[in-house]
Formats: structure tokens, sequence, C-alpha cells
């Protein structure tokens, strides 16, 4: 209440002084909003206010000293508030704030109290780590703070009265970073770590090796980053389709840490209570290490670092030779030295044995040790490095794959391949992570295609992240103990940048915070929208890249071929702010009309549409046209079978697909040739025919070899109009669309018909050389 007089008081201060060379602000309030939602908060009337006299003090002793001042430094640095250390560590009656630790165990580890009061602000927990979160909710409230300039000094804040009192609800609360496939300079690692500790991560999953590039130092085995960190430089070409090293080419793309280097970033995550667990991928994804130590593979080699992708993972360790083990334990003893944590992570993923199956050492080891297959020897390698490691005081992680061929004894497992793999683990009384690819992989498209930068794939927007629950219904209340948490992973194929990388995991890294800190009846995905402006604030504040892609309109056209009407209904991930549109192409200003319900359009439009907050912009503007010709809602009979994406209505249903091929509007016929004949009704005046077809070599789309257009009056005689010939793909092509089109002087007819020839097989430069080609056709449109 005191606080509004005061503002009135003040605005009149300032009308009185216009004209006057000072200006006065008044940064509007804001309803404080922190991410990840506490576990409980409360609001109360007033506001503590910081001024130049506001002090701030630590219960300390000797052993906590260092901590508090840590905080303290936090606290200043996140909220630029001139926070003054008391002399003596003494307090008036008023204007300060207070660290303290308290004995008390409902807190655990990682809780914490913050009460605003109107004359000091209180901070307990019952450790260090609590104190670091504590200063983090406070940081987010500060960054709220209402504050009162003059002459862009700031005067004042006003921090809203609250209590909180938060724990977290899971224990594993990670976020990891693949440095293989791009490295990310160190200086970007630090960034990370921050972005991290901003939403209360406490794991980093540092994914340090791969096929394209090793990034730790080893100092037994100096190779594996003289040679295996650098790669030939293909950063020109789609990451798949990259042309292989040349003969004596000079491999200048990569980069590695240095021992002492890592030393730094584990005590830098250790002061934001973040533990980096390192993962040496064994026995595949190690063709860079393999360049290196070729003796360590089954044949010998050579090898070299591969500058893109590699499917299948063939070059993989020897589990027949003892000195792979020794090689691995070394590098196991150099990496467990570096880092404190618990959790070793041997990865495990996707190793294909084929080269295991020839290998007569890996043979005579199967044979020497009774394992009836391939599986069992992964299982065997992992198991006598599991035995390594918990020598060590150590633990083991790995992808499900470890899963195969029987569990290690004390194996936790990182579920990536859907939840079942944890829930397997779980019911065999293993700790698992959870880290399914279809909520947990930030490699995968926010949005719409055709509006976000290039991606590996996938859909995984924002809203689908924060409905992820980690722990499977399935499981017995005693099985989901072993559900530590869960982890967003960032595979980096396709992310070159940090900028990009933040582009990718800012706000999914929000939205996954919350799952994992917040009480899971507290999840509200309109109330978490709204908080998610001030972090976006907060972002900018930080110099952070990030994606405002859950603000984009989705426009979605609902076809009733019965009424012949196309109804339109219009959407966005976000729940606040408004839908403005047009329907004649042009941009949607603050004076277009409002999004209320579905609307009906019967002619050619162009919807455009964006998200608005008052008079300002949000999203990028969606766009969608809606094509009325002479073919829509028209029959049409298909000769050969299509097998995805469409359905009857797709080819004549007046919305052409995109560039996306899984966008609901492409029909894709799977080997099969492509033939429709539509029938227009009634002998019709037309003057003009096309038909659209899409290529994604990547996901084994070709367009056809041939096309030929026709027409005719009785569907018995036809007449072709059109008859063109494509030639195949070649390698490194970019997705692209094809329209084939004639037009002609105007003719009576009732039928037209298509026919498309499909490639059949994918060419033989294909990574999928042989295998059925798809070819994708939409809108045959007639006018
Ligand atoms: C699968 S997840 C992989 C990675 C890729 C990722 C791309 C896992 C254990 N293996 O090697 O980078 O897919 O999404």
């Amino acid at each position: 209440m005191k606080y509004y007089a005061f503002l009135v008081v003040f605005c009149f201060f300032c009308l009185n002084y216009t004209g006057d060379a000072r200006t006065l602000k008044i940064k509007k309030y804001l309803p404080p909003s922190i991410i990840p939602q506490p576990a409980k908060i409360e609001f109360h009337k007033g506001h503590f206010e910081i001024n130049k006299r506001t002090i701030i003090v630590a219960d300390a002793n000797s052993q906590t000293n260092n901590e508090f001042f840590r905080s303290i430094r936090f606290l200043r640095e996140k909220t630029r508030l001139p926070l003054r250390i008391a002399k003596n560590n003494k307090t008036g009656k008023s204007n300060f704030i207070r660290l303290q630790f308290v004995n008390d165990q409902s807190l655990g580890e990682e809780g914490y109290r913050v009460a605003v009061h109107l004359d000091s602000v209180i901070i307990q927990s019952h450790h260090s780590k609590g104190l670091f979160y504590a200063v983090q909710s406070l940081s987010q409230l500060a960054s709220q703070a209402t504050s009162i300039t003059i002459n862009k000094r700031i005067l004042k804040w006003f921090i809203p009265s609250v209590s909180i009192v938060d724990t977290p609800r899971f224990k594993w609360r990670g976020m990891h970073l693949d440095v293989s496939r791009h490295f990310f300079p160190r200086k970007f690692i630090y960034t990370y770590l921050d972005m991290l500790a901003m939403h209360k991560f406490n794991v980093f999953h540092w994914h340090l090796t791969d096929d394209q590039g090793w990034r730790i130092e080893i100092k037994k085995y100096p190779k594996l980053t003289e040679i295996g960190a650098w790669r030939v430089d293909r950063e020109h070409q789609n990451w798949d389709f990259r042309d292989p090293p040349k003969d004596n080419e000079q491999a200048t793309y990569g980069g590695y840490y240095t021992q002492n280097e890592i030393k730094k970033i584990v005590k830098y995550a250790a002061e934001r209570n973040i533990t980096i667990v390192p993962e040496i991928e064994m026995p595949a994804h190690t063709t860079a290490a393999l360049a290196a130590y070729p003796q360590y593979s089954c044949t010998g080699g050579p090898f070299k670092v591969p500058p893109g992708g590699v499917w299948p993972v063939t070059d993989i360790y020897c589990a027949g030779n003892d000195s792979t083990f020794y090689f691995l334990q070394d590098v196991l003893t150099e990496v467990m030295d570096l880092f404190p944590g618990t959790y070793i992570h041997i990865g495990g993923d996707e190793a294909d044995k084929k080269e295991w199956r020839a290998c007569p050492k890996c043979q005579k080891r199967m044979k020497d040790e009774g394992l009836k297959d391939e599986s069992e020897l992964q299982s065997y390698l992992v198991k006598r490095i599991e035995k390594f490691i918990v020598s060590k005081g150590r633990r083991m992680i790995g992808w499900d794959e470890i899963l195969e061929g029987g569990l290690a004894p004390d194996a936790t497992v990182m579920s990536w391949r859907g939840v079942e793999g944890g829930i397997t683990a779980a019911r065999q009384n293993h700790d698992v992570v959870m880290t399914p690819g279809s909520h947990c992989y930030f490699d995968y498209y926010q949005g719409p295609r055709e509006s976000e930068p290039l991606a590996i794939g996938g859909f995984t927007p924002l809203s689908k992240v924060y409905s992820f629950e980690p722990v499977p219904e399935s499981l017995t209340t005693e099985q989901a103990k072993h559900v530590l948490g869960a982890q967003a992973n960032v595979w980096t194929e396709y992310i070159p940048t940090l900028k990009h990388a933040q582009y990718m995991t800012l706000p999914r890294m929000a939205a996954m915070a919350e799952v994992l800190w917040s009480p899971k009846e507290s999840r509200n995905w309109n109330d978490f929208s709204q908080r998610l402006e001030k972090q976006f604030e907060r972002y900018e504040a930080a110099g952070y890249n990030y994606a405002t892609t859950a603000y984009l309109v989705s426009i979605a056209p609902t076809i009733d071929t019965l009424t012949k009407r196309v109804s339109v209904s219009l959407s966005k991930e976000m729940a606040n702010g408004e839908i403005r549109y047009t329907l004649d192409g042009t941009k949607p200003t603050a004076r277009s009309p409002i999004y209320k319900e579905p609307f009906i359009v019967n002619q050619t439009s162009v919807i455009q549409a964006g998200t608005f907050v008052d008079a300002e912009l949000l999203s990028k503007f969606t766009e969608r046209k809606i094509l009325f010709h002479k073919a829509m809602f028209k029959n049409v009979t298909i000769t050969y079978p299509y097998e995805r994406y469409g359905d009857d209505q797709t080819l004549t249903n007046g919305l052409r697909g995109g560039i996306a091929f899984n966008d609901g509007n492409w029909q894709g016929y799977h080997q099969n040739d492509f033939e429709a004949v539509i029938d227009l009704g009634d002998v019709t005046s037309i003057s003009s025919i096309s038909v659209n077809f899409l290529q994604n070599t990547k996901s084994w789309i070709f367009h056809p070899q041939s096309v030929e257009i026709s027409v005719s009056t009785d569907s018995v005689n036809f007449q072709t109009v059109r008859r063109t010939e494509i030639p195949v793909a070649k390698k490194n092509e970019e997705p692209s669309m094809k329209e084939v089109q004639q037009e002609f002087p105007s003719i009576n007819v009732r039928y037209v018909r298509v026919n498309a020839k499909n490639v059949g097989l994918c060419p033989d430069w294909h990574i999928g050389r042989g295998d059925k080609a798809w070819l994708f056709v939409d809108e045959i449109i007639v006018e």
C-alpha cells in the first residue's frame, strides 16, 4: 500500500520536472515469476526496499565463510544491486539481507527458504547447495524489482514481499552437451554452466568423445588429441553427406580441452552446485580414438577422423584384445583424476558388431568366456570396465544398450530409446536417468520446419518438453525410487555455433527445469508460459540467444469435402498474447482482427498471423495459402497405394505441402509409381494443370524420374499435354519442391490424369543405396 502511494508522489515529481534535463523513470511492476516454480511460494502485501544503505550479513564461521562470500558475490553480480557487506557482520533493526545456515533436515542439501519481509530479507538453508539456489531465486525476484531511476541512475529497488520454501523433486537434473560433433571452446562451456545454474540444473553430462572428435587431453596417449581432435573441414556440406578426407588433406577443424582447462571448469561447475559427468564412449562411436590408436580396433585400421555423419557405427574397440582394456583403464584413470563426481559415463550406444563377428580375437574371447553372442561380448566389456570404475570408488552409467546381454551389477541406465530401458532397469533394481528422444532431445525441431534453422529431425516443441513425466506409471512406488531424475540431450551434428546451441536449448531448458525441480502437482502450462516472459528478459539481460518459436501461430485448415467448406483455426503454444490475422496476404498489425474462433474461407486466401501483446509483435509471422481451384474437392482415383502421411483428399484439398515431408499434406509412395485420375464432375473449361513433388534425399525421398499429364472427356481416351523427364538427385542436394506445370489455350475436359515414375531404389551414392525410394506428391492444381 505504502509503495503505491509512494509511486504517486514520484509521478507528481516526474510531471513537475518535465522540461528539466533530469528524467525520472519508474520500471513497471511485474508479478514475481520464478523458474523453476518453487515448491511453495506465498505472496504478501508490500515490498522490501533496497537502497544505498541496505547491507548484507552472513551468519558465517570459519568453515562457511568462503561459501557465504561466494553467495554474496553471486548475488551482487546477478542483481547488480549495491549491496554492502556489514561491518563486523552487525545489522541495525532493518534494511538488511541476512544469510543463515540452519539445522533443518527437512530442507535437504538443496532446499532453502527465502522470506522477503517489509524491513529485511532472510535466506536460510541447511547446506551451501541450498544457499546457492536461494541466491538464484532471490536474483530472479530482484531482476524483476520495481526500480526508480533518475538520470539513468537507479535510486531504489522494491522487491515484492514473498515467502518461499523450496526443495527439488529430483536429484538428477541434467543437461548434456555433445562437444565432439562440433567443438565448443571453453568460454562457451562456462556460459553453458551459467545457463544450467540459472535453471537449477545440477548435472552437466559432458559428451567428450565420439567418432568426429576426441576432446579431452590424456597425458599417456597424446595422439588422442594430436590426431583425434581434428578433422578435415566440411562445414559447408550437409552433415550426413560430407565428402570423406582426401589423401594428405590437412585436418584443421576441431579442438580439445587441456587437463588444466578441465580442472578450472570442474571447479567453476562445483561452485554452482553442478557435478560434471564425463562421457568416454565405448565400444562404439570411437573412430577419432581409433584414428590415433588403430591397434585397439579389430582390423588394425587405418582410420581417419570422419568430418560428418557415420552410419552404421562399425569402427569399434576390439573386445578380444586385453591391451584395449588397459588402454581404456588408463584413459579412465586420468578422467577420474580430473572429475571428482561419482558417475562416469561409458556410452555403450549404437555399436554395430560386424567387426566383432569377423574378429578371431573377439570370437576366441566369446568362446573362452562362454558368451553366446556379440551382445554378451558387449556386456562382458561393460562389466569389466564397471569393475574397474567401482574399484576406484565410482559408479558407472551408460546408455540403455548396456542392458543388452545382461546389465553390469551396479550400473545406472540412461534411457534414451524411449523410457522402456529405464523401466526394465528399475524393475531390476538399478538406478535410471530418463532421457527419452520423445521429450528430451533438444537437437530436434521446436517448431515448424519451414520457420526453424536446419535441425536433425524430430519435433519437440516447448509444451511437449513441459508435459514430460520422468516417472512412468507402470513402476511401483519402490521401483520409482530408482528414477534419479531426467536429462535433456544436446547432440550437435546440426549445431555448429554457440548462438545456435543457445537457440536450441532456450527456453526448452526452462521447461525441463520445471519438470525436474517443481512438484508434479504444481505443473501448469499457462502459468509457466506467463512466467517465461520474464525469463526471456533475463536471457536478454545475460546476452543469451533464445527461441520465441512458442509464440508462433499455427494455421490449421480443416477441409470438409461434404459441405465443401474450409474452416481455419489458429493457435499458439504460449498462453499470453493475442493472435491477430489477415486474409489478404498483408502483414497483420496491432489493428488487425483478433482471432477468437475458427472461421470459414470460401475463396483463395493468403492467411497471415502473428502473436501480439498490446501493440507489440512477439512472434514471426506465419502464412498459409488456401487455393480454390477447379479440381478442389473433386473425386480422385488412385491406381497404386500410397503408404504414408496424407489421406485421400490430400491431392485436391487446396493446401500445398511444404518443405517438411511430414506436414500432413504429402502422399508418400514407397517404391510405387503414382497415377491419379481426377473427375471434374462435368466437362469443364481449363487452361492449366500443375502437380508438385518433394525431394529430401536424407529421408529417402526423390523426385520422380518422369511425369506425364493427360486429359480426357470420357476417361478412356487420354490426350497427353505434358511429358517431363527429371534427372535423379545428386549427392548433397538440399531438400526441394518441384512443380510440373502445363498451360494451354482453354480446352473442355472432364478427366485429368497424372502419372509419375518413382526412381525405385536409392542411387549408389546414397547411404541407403538399394533401399526402396519414396515419391512424394501433393496438390494437383487445375485452373
Ligand atoms: C543418437 S542418443 C545418438 C547420438 C546422436 C543422436 C542424435 C545416443 C545415445 N546416441 O550419437 O547424436 O542420436 O539425435
